[in-house]
């Protein structure tokens, strides 16, 4: 049961007050068992514990993503876009999109942008402090000032995309998150805009538009080698421009956020700045920007002492197998002492992210840069909330940053 008397299989996810705060209801589901059906919606399961998440993401044969990782069964419903080669998709179709992308985004590759990256976050975090006072203190709302203008300011020119027309990039990312969900007023509010932010995204997968060193002139190169189709390669750049801006905005909102409230972690991150990779991964566990994702169910499974049946869905809570006391010790605390290699906030398995380095990149260069400058950050007033129905996202967090001097 939550906090009303409501069982909690009845609760809608997907409510603003469950987005608010979406603990409550995480903790009532792992306590209710390893599944159970969520009857505000038809045909859905919900699953909230970290051992039958983390086995289901590995069990894409009978957890698959071919028809579609959100509410909607592609199977019956028409999706809103042409399906992503890479998210929604189950072997043998998705593995060469995967095989393609992965080095495109791996660790070898991204030596390259280390330096300029690094650099960047300098400039970023100078302009930034450049408007101190006297006393050394700049007061400021981080998440359009850091979380938001960083990776667009860093991850399109990776892509390589244009200049023109990048304003279209979050509310499209945000759309498209919130239509994982069901048909709700979130999903409303975005639908009279998309047409014009999914036309602009498209239009930015063409060869000509891209420049010829990002890594969408890779993917584009990867057809010439055969690799991939002529007509595959414009989709597996536009998953490039769908799941790589809002993830890491919430992402870096996420490890802000810790560091604020965990002056004695951001006092150690910055004695040792090779902590700020430890500690963007456990701010993934703790925040768990990405929520949720869906899988449908291939053939009748039990789970339990239920049968999930064949052509349901099953909503898998990342953020609460992330918080499952029954794996984790101390869960909702963020301890820079822990492991947290195994957290599924980057998904698991075949489809997990396959721009985790990436994301890690941006965080390492954002924090080594803030770490070089600023000897606390605080919380100057509460944060507020931005309601989607995949992520968990702040719209607002303001910070006072205390320069070192
Ligand atoms: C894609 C895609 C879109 C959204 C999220 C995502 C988290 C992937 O288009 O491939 O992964």
């Amino acid at each position: 049961m939550t906090t009303t008397e409501v069982p909690v299989g009845e609760v809608d996810p997907f409510s603003r007050s469950t987005l608010e705060n979406p603990l409550p209801f995480q903790a009532a589901l792992r306590d209710a068992g390893p599944i159970v059906p969520l009857t505000r919606y038809d045909d859905l399961y919900g699953m909230g514990r970290y051992a039958e998440v983390h086995a289901a993401l590995l069990d894409w044969q009978r957890f698959c993503s071919g028809s579609g990782v959100g509410l909607s069964n592609f199977r019956r419903e028409q999706p809103w876009r042409p399906p992503s080669l890479l998210l929604e998709t189950d072997p043998p179709h998705h593995d060469a999109p995967r095989r393609v992308l992965a080095p495109i985004l791996g660790p070898r590759a991204l030596r390259r942008l280390r330096e300029q990256w690094f650099a960047a976050g300098e400039e970023h975090v100078d302009a930034l402090l450049a408007d101190s006072g006297p006393a050394g203190v700049v007061e400021v709302d981080v998440m359009p000032a850091l979380a938001e203008s960083f990776p667009l300011r860093v991850f399109p020119d990776a892509v390589g995309i244009p200049r023109e027309g990048r304003e279209h990039l979050l509310p499209y990312g945000d759309h498209l998150f919130n239509a994982f969900g069901p048909a709700n007023d979130l999903v409303a509010k975005g639908a009279p805009h998309v047409a014009e932010h999914a036309g602009w995204v498209n239009a930015q997968c063409a060869r000509e538009v891209l420049t010829d060193d990002g890594f969408g002139a890779a993917i584009w190169a990867a057809a010439d080698r055969g690799e991939i189709t002529a007509e595959q390669a414009p989709l597996v750049v536009r998953s490039l421009l769908s799941a790589g801006v809002d993830t890491t905005v919430h992402g870096l909102g996420a490890v802000l956020r810790a560091m604020a409230t965990h002056p004695e972690a951001w006092a150690r991150l910055r004695a040792d700045p090779k902590l700020a990779r430890v500690a963007f991964d456990e701010a993934i566990r703790w925040e768990s920007p990405v929520q949720t994702f869906f899988r449908t169910a291939e053939v009748d499974v039990p789970v339990g002492d239920t049968v999930v049946p064949e052509g349901a869905k099953i909503l898998m809570f990342l953020g609460s197998a992330n918080r499952d006391p029954r794996h984790w010790a101390d869960p909702d605390r963020f301890d820079l002492d822990r492991d947290p290699s195994g957290h599924v906030g980057f998904g698991m398995g075949l489809h997990q992210c396959v721009g985790q380095h990436v994301a890690r990149l941006e965080a390492e260069a954002l924090l080594a840069a803030l770490a070089a400058r600023v000897e606390r950050i605080e919380v100057a007033a509460a944060p507020t909330r931005h309601h989607n129905n995949t992520m968990r996202a702040f719209e607002t967090q303001p910070m006072r940053l205390r320069l070192d001097r």
